[in-house]
């Protein structure tokens, strides 16, 4: 037993805003987790607001050890894979990848669109995991369950699980991923693991958290305590706020990531690289593929 408290919101230790930069092609992303401010937020590895118009994208690239999830704001995104897995995801719809031991793939958005906006996050795979097989798990906007705790506050259960409703995807890292909408003049507690490590991603407007009411505003990223709390208190006041709400059980392994390879040693990251360029172990439909979205 510890003679200390427990309290009983988690509080905020940072803030931190995510200014736009360059990524993949012709691509802009705001990057939350994964800046230098924010690196080590075991088990997440990046999250990017990307936005990109009808010339720029990310193409043919591979990914092996973790999972992408990417989760559309705005405009429509195409995506195709080397086993010639391919869609198009709108607005409120979901990709949970696990690209596991290996995926090449291009993700770009649909040409006729303005503009593509969505939020992309890599969540680390436990090491027992890092080399299964690639999954897809897709949801169209409409498949995804909604709490409603009150008026005026809407949850989208992505992953995890929010005032009694919960997702089906399937998390090998134990995940709570939540959409939240809530009117001006709101509070709501969200319930989190006390093992959990997490931050709200701020889209729009501004909330207040925790019982020393911490300010967020668009394009922040805060982090939550760890100190073992259970809950998370949110409010809002004269606006209205959307946000994210990302949290997850730490795996406390080893990180070795080189770009789109994420393992647990660099024999292991040394290994990728020589499997990529072989087309083994996971990439043999690399060999000669092109996507032909990109
Ligand atoms: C990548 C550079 C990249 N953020 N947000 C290096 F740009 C990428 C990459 C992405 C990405 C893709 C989408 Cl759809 C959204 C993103 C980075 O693909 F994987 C490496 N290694
Ligand atoms: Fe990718």
């Amino acid at each position: 037993m510890t003679a200390t408290t427990t309290p009983v919101s988690r509080s905020i230790t940072k803030s931190v805003l995510s200014r736009e930069q360059s990524e993949g092609v012709g691509a802009r992303v705001r990057r939350s987790i994964g800046r230098p401010e924010l690196r080590n937020h075991d088990p997440f590895l990046m999250l990017d607001e990307f936005s990109v118009d009808k010339n720029g994208g990310f193409p043919d690239h591979p990914h092996r050890g973790f999972e992408t999830v990417t989760y559309m704001i705005e405009g429509q995104f195409q995506h195709e894979d080397f086993a010639g897995h391919k869609g198009t995801i709108g607005p409120g719809d979901l990709q949970w990848m696990t690209a596991g031991r290996g995926i090449v793939h291009s993700e770009m958005p649909v040409k006729s669109q303005t503009r593509a906006h969505g939020l992309q996050l890599w969540i680390n795979l436990p090491k027992e995991h890092k080399m299964c097989e690639p999954q897809y798990q897709e949801l169209l906007d409409g498949q995804i369950p909604r709490a409603t705790p009150q008026d005026g506050v809407v949850v989208k259960v992505i992953a995890g699980e929010s005032h009694g409703v919960k997702s089906q995807v399937y998390t090998r890292t134990p995940t709570m991923y939540l959409d939240f909408k809530m009117d001006k003049n709101k509070t709501v507690t969200q319930i989190i693991p006390s093992t959990y490590t997490g931050f709200l991603y701020m889209l729009k407007g501004t909330t207040f958290i925790g019982d020393k009411e911490f300010e967020g505003k668009a394009h922040h990223t805060l982090t939550f305590s760890e100190d073992g709390a259970t809950t998370v208190k949110i409010q809002t006041k004269d606006e209205d706020a959307h946000f994210v709400f990302i949290a997850g059980e730490p795996l406390k392994e080893p990180i070795v990531q080189h770009g789109p390879f994420v393992m647990n040693s660099s024999e292991e990251i040394y290994d990728t690289f020589v499997d990529y360029q072989n087309n083994k172990n996971g990439f043999e439909r690399a060999r000669n593929w092109h996507s032909t979205i990109a």
